[in-house]
């Protein structure tokens, strides 16, 4: 199954130590008209994917695991790191002067950080703050979600701003908190890859450019709710066994997209009798990882002829259901759900 790593070789030219903070830097610098509130803004998840992924390292020795005792918006149980990662990041995108508007999976309503209309409050941050989070008790992966949006002026009303279509994203983004710290973001030019050196607590770039291979033999699905998926998805996992491939899924989206974005292959979470319109929710989720996906010359669909980036949003914790990855991959599950009616 495992196509090599998609990594490009590093050639002469990069050898050279390039940080997340210098790289954010030389993008603004192909801005002249830039006034560094969008480098702030992505300055600021650098720093709290930082703070975050020493309190997932010291989860059990600072006895934070485990849950809180309430549950979120979402009705799930909330984890005590859950809570403390959703503070950080609204606390830290608290202080940056471009950021209007901040939605986590963890508040039911959005937080507006400044009601005036001035012009440099211009961008929308959403997040899944601890993506997985339930994975931590047993040291699996986790991760940090992000999605960035302008604030849309015309509306009257701030957080209507949030419900733009997938396509409107100006930058998305995750954090794996696995065997290392890995910082994955596209800001519409491709996609590019850190990993924190915990050494110097430095974010240091990696890879430029990664593109999904076109296909691979690998797929990852819950296939406790088979029974419950749509005739179409039974279907596809029915041939794919058939054709021998494997099986990979870790329960945190970030880990499994991760493993695709690399590796190839097609992720699925689709509609189930306990999530008829798929669990994982469009803003902060499907959205942010559809944008990296795509970027790296991958496909992702809620369904036959819906992208994920083209769906127009009526709520900003609605779910859709999720099929990404390899283009000749995801064309295949779409062939078995538009034959299957
Ligand atoms: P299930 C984690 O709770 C999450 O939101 C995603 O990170 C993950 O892909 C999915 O739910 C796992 O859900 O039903 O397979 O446990």
């Amino acid at each position: 199954m495992t196509a090599a790593a998609n990594l490009p070789s590093l050639s002469p030219q990069s050898t050279d130590i390039v940080t997340l903070q210098a790289h954010i830097l030389q993008q603004q610098s192909r801005h002249p008209e830039a006034t560094g509130q969008f480098s702030w803004i992505l300055s600021a998840l650098a720093i709290s994917a930082k703070m975050i992924s020493a309190h997932v390292r010291r989860a059990r020795l600072d006895d934070v695991l485990g849950a809180v005792g309430s549950q979120n918006v979402q009705g799930e149980q909330q984890q005590k790191l859950d809570v403390i990662a959703n503070e950080i990041l609204l606390r830290t995108l608290g202080g940056r002067e471009g950021v209007a508007i901040v939605a986590s999976e963890e508040n039911e309503e959005p937080v507006i950080l400044r009601e005036d209309d001035s012009a440099e409050r211009k961008y929308c941050v959403m997040f899944d703050p601890l993506d997985g989070s339930s994975n931590l008790d047993i040291c699996g992966s986790v991760g940090t979600i992000f999605s960035i949006l302008r604030k849309d002026r015309r509306k009257t009303e701030p957080k209507d701003s949030l419900l733009q279509p997938g396509a409107q994203q100006v930058a998305a983004g995750y954090v794996l908190y696995g065997s290392s710290t890995v910082f994955v973001l596209t800001i519409g030019l491709g996609v590019d890859m850190f990993v924190l050196d915990p050494a110097y607590g430095a974010f240091i770039r990696v890879a430029q450019g990664l593109k999904i291979p076109a296909t691979n033999k690998c797929y990852s699905v819950n296939e406790g709710n088979r029974l419950s998926f749509p005739a179409g998805y039974q279907q596809y996992l029915a041939w794919a066994q058939e054709q021998g491939y494997s099986s990979r899924y870790v329960g945190a989206m970030v880990g499994d997209v991760h493993r695709i974005l690399l590796q190839g292959g097609v992720f699925m979470y689709p509609p189930t009798s306990k999530a008829p319109k798929g669990k994982l929710r469009l803003m902060y989720e499907a959205n942010p990882m559809a944008m990296l996906v795509e970027q790296a010359g991958g496909k992702a669909y809620s369904g036959p002829g819906q992208r994920i980036l083209d769906v127009q949003p009526t709520d900003i914790h609605q779910r859709v259901p999720v099929v990404l990855g390899s283009t000749e991959e995801v064309a295949r599950v779409m062939e078995k759900l538009e034959s299957s009616g």
